[in-house]
């Protein structure tokens, strides 16, 4: 049977960062403005302080010490809040493109493959710029990609989700090259005005080429033993930015179309359920924990990562076992695995078998196990 291999990774990291001190000293600042504008009702009672954020806080709860973002100085002005990209002409790339563009090339140099040999670009990401034409549509025309492309949206899970697509119709022989680009802007959608949240996200896009198996016999390649995908709706991660918003009679609260979640449950909830995907995907190879070399997860939270790869290990992880990336890139979506995936597969000997993992809103979690060389 024909397997899909994951012949080379690309990443794109943005050329502004935030450290947490930015971060919290321009929030803080806003929250100083905001006390004092409202100065008069706090002493009333009628309404209550805001509070300040802090560093010591960010980085134990998170263990996110800074963050890459497309643009910074929008982010840090206390009076503004929110980064500066501003709306580019129809004739122009669009900033997605662009991104992904660059991801791209990467790794398709990477792989040692010309775009015109592609027969499918997915991108795969939380958040599209605008619903059409494609921003996958204008990467194929922007690269001189050969065969058609198409958007896709699983939030967090959106590249695994996508590798499950590519690895099927890879095995099934209708396709043999595709590559599947996350071009996440997480800071667009991020209230930075919200201190349960605000240092939470960064940006970044990945890209990722897999192929047949018979094309890569003489390159480094990832074989992908099997993929396990699993959804299961919440409110707890949430975000109502839509085309409906306008519809509307009464005034849309425009705080309420960014992101929210409820942090505390998502932890619980989302936590045993990867677990158990993982080590379900696992016996269905019948690979165990001890099988496992490499966890590369979602970066959203360091205890997060540290709990699940506990359960699917039965003991402690080492860092080199389940790398982090989000202390310096934060999450960034279903770009975290990912980025986890090209920064950290090097170490793996033939043989060794390693997972990639995401999991999100949705809620949504895809599990795919890789082996490097061939199958067996
Ligand atoms: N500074 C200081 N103190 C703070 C701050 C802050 N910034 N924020 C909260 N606190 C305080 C609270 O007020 C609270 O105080 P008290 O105990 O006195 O009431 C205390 O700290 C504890 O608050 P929490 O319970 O909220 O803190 P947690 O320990 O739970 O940590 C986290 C918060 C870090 C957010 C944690 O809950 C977490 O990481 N949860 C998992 C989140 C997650 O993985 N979410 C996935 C979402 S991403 C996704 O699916 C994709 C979406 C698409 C991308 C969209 C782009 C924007």
């Amino acid at each position: 049977m024909t397997q899909a291999v994951i012949t080379a990774t690309g990443l794109f990291t943005p050329p502004d960062s935030i450290d947490n001190a930015e971060l919290v000293a321009s929030f803080n600042s806003w929250v100083d403005a905001e006390n004092s504008r409202h100065a008069d009702a706090i002493m009333k009672g009628e309404r209550d302080p805001l509070a300040y954020s802090s560093e010591a806080f960010i980085a134990k709860a998170s263990g996110i010490e800074s963050r890459y973002v497309m643009e910074a100085n929008g982010i840090l002005d206390p009076e503004r809040m929110r980064p500066r990209i501003p709306e580019r002409a129809n004739e122009a790339l669009s900033v997605q493109a662009e991104m992904g563009v660059a991801a791209a090339r990467q790794a398709l140099d990477n792989a040692g493959i010309r775009a015109d040999q592609l027969d499918l670009i997915i991108v795969a990401c939380s958040n599209l710029q605008r619903p059409y034409p494609a921003v996958s549509v204008e990467l194929q025309a922007a690269l001189g990609a050969g065969g058609y492309a198409f958007d896709m949206n699983v939030a967090c899970s959106s590249a695994t989700f996508a590798i499950d697509m590519a690895t099927n119709a890879i095995r099934a022989g209708s396709l043999e090259r595709v590559l599947v680009v996350s071009p996440e802007i997480c800071s667009a959608h991020l209230n930075f005005r919200d201190r349960d949240s605000h240092f939470i996200f960064g940006d970044a896009c990945t890209a990722i080429v897999l192929e047949a198996d018979h094309l890569a016999k003489d390159r480094e390649h990832f074989t992908v033993l099997g993929t396990r995908l699993v959804t299961r709706f919440s409110n707890a991660i949430r975000n109502n930015f839509g085309f409906l918003n306008r519809l509307a009679d009464d005034e849309p609260d425009a705080m309420d179309k960014l992101f929210v979640q409820e942090g505390r449950k998502v932890f619980k909830e989302v936590c045993p359920m990867v677990a158990a995907l993982i080590l379900d995907h696992l016996e269905s190879q019948s690979l165990t924990g001890d099988s496992v070399k490499k966890l590369w997860l979602h970066q959203a939270n360091r205890h997060m990562n540290d709990m699940i790869a506990q359960r699917v290990l039965g003991r402690e992880a080492s860092i080199a076992e389940a790398p982090i990336i989000l202390d310096r890139y934060a999450n960034t979506s279903s770009a975290g695995s990912i980025i986890a995936f090209h920064l950290h597969r090097d170490e793996l000997q033939e043989g060794d078998v390693g997972v990639v993992c995401s999991f999100g809103a949705g809620y949504s979690a895809g599990s795919v196990i890789l082996r490097k060389g061939n199958a067996c």
